[in-house]
């Protein structure tokens, strides 16, 4: 049995208090806090060996190279990529799904489809929307039932010759929902269409194996896993980064430039230009070693834990009902309680120290879905505990007092 406790002493920003009250962190959907061997992997960079990488030939700029393209294999080994080439890194999901809306913006025709479901954030939404705006393709939306999952016969029924991508999330930063992904992938290949995955919440609760999943793409950002902000990740299959135009021209992403024609550079530089979130990308790396020492899986099933307890606690709340109840969830669950607006429960819980996201999640087609104008949300990382559930639970019902 690991210790969860001893491993949150590790994250130092858990231990202060808000309002006069320890705090209660439950919106690590939104970001994930820091631990400590980060934090000093950071400090590290800056203070011994900061410099610009792939440039010069100095020392520094060696060391700072080094730990930048280690990193990059580790993330490559983490998420199982067959090659370090097939990582990119990006500033975040978001524009890692850019990145690849916008290649596709120009090799869609007129008349193609992209696929994409109702849960998703307007991250893997708006990118899409745009390609399809700038090649006259056409975006078609996988529809959701009542309790937040997919509806797959739907799927089938969308899905034909001139779908082109399709692009789902593989956990809902909503809902919780976890996406049979495989199987949709599996679907997507069959009638030749790319896939892309936005990972952004599965990756801190999740093994994630690119191959074993066969996906195109795979997105996430490494400040949910407990890495800095600013810097992530784009897995692309080898055939498809090389088909794919570059995203952003500038250095680094060159071969050779002359005023009559410029190549690129090989991937993953291609995608990779200017200079980087150098210390972003090595703390990333940190940050997946330091999840690695826990396990996913252990990760998973103590947050399996929480998140049934926390779910248990709220049936207890009257008038309170949970929306997404999916029979595959992670650590996250939204809920509203009658007709009061989730923003002043979130501002009377946060006077008591507990921290959650109201509102509509970036994902307003759910709360269309559900006819709502937001939900709170509270979403767990393995620092979380029982002790806090019951904490957000008193707090919540001292909310309901006082609006009711
Ligand atoms: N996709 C999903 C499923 C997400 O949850 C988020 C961020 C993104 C994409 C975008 O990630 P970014 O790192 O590029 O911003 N989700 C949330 C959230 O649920 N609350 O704040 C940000």
């Amino acid at each position: 049995m690991l210790d969860f406790e001893q491993i949150r002493e590790q994250f130092p920003l858990l231990k202060r208090q808000v309002n006069g009250k320890p705090l209660v962190y439950f919106d690590n959907a939104a970001t994930a806090q820091k631990p400590q061997i980060v934090l000093d992997v950071i400090e590290k960079y800056y203070q011994t060996y900061n410099a610009n990488i792939h440039r010069g030939v100095h020392r520094l700029s060696q060391e700072a190279t080094d730990a930048y393209e280690v990193s990059r294999r580790k993330i490559q080994k983490h998420f199982n990529a067959k090659d370090a080439k097939e990582i990119i890194f990006t500033r975040g999901t978001t524009e890692s799904i850019n990145l690849v809306a916008n290649g596709f913006a120009q090799l869609l025709d007129k008349g193609d489809e992209v696929i994409i479901s109702e849960l998703e954030h307007h991250s893997n939404i708006v990118p899409w929307q745009l390609a399809c705006e700038q090649s006259g393709a056409i975006l078609r939306v996988i529809p959701i039932n009542d309790k937040g999952e997919i509806v797959l016969e739907a799927f089938y029924q969308i899905l034909s010759n001139k779908t082109k991508v399709v692009a789902v999330s593989h956990v809902s930063n909503t809902l919780g929902t976890i996406n049979p992904i495989k199987h949709i992938i599996e679907k997507a290949h069959q009638v030749g269409a790319a896939v892309l995955i936005d990972g952004a919440q599965a990756t801190a609760h999740l093994k994630v194996d690119v191959q074993e999943l066969d996906c195109d793409f795979y997105c996430t950002s490494a400040h949910k896993m407990f890495g800095p902000t600013g810097i992530g990740m784009l897995y692309g299959k080898e055939a498809w980064l090389r088909k794919l135009p570059p995203y952003q021209g500038g250095g680094e992403m060159i071969k050779e430039v002359t005023f009559t024609k410029t190549t690129y550079a090989d991937i993953p530089f291609k995608f990779e230009a200017g200079t980087p979130n150098i210390v972003g990308g090595i703390a990333f790396g940190t940050a997946i070693d330091f999840i690695n020492e826990i396990g996913l899986q252990a990760i998973a099933s103590y947050e399996n834990e929480l998140l049934a307890y926390a779910t248990d606690k709220l049936r207890e709340i009257p008038n309170l009902s949970i929306i997404g109840t999916a029979a595959d969830k992670a650590a996250v669950v939204s809920f509203v309680i009658a007709n009061i607006h989730p923003f002043d429960v979130g501002s009377i819980i946060d006077k008591l120290g507990v921290a959650v996201r109201t509102g509509h999640h970036c994902t307003q087609p759910i709360m269309q879905h559900f006819k709502i104008p937001g939900t709170i949300r509270a979403s767990f990382a393995f620092y979380n505990t029982q002790k806090e559930i019951d904490m957000f639970i008193e707090s919540l019902k001292k909310s309901v007092q006082m609006l009711a």
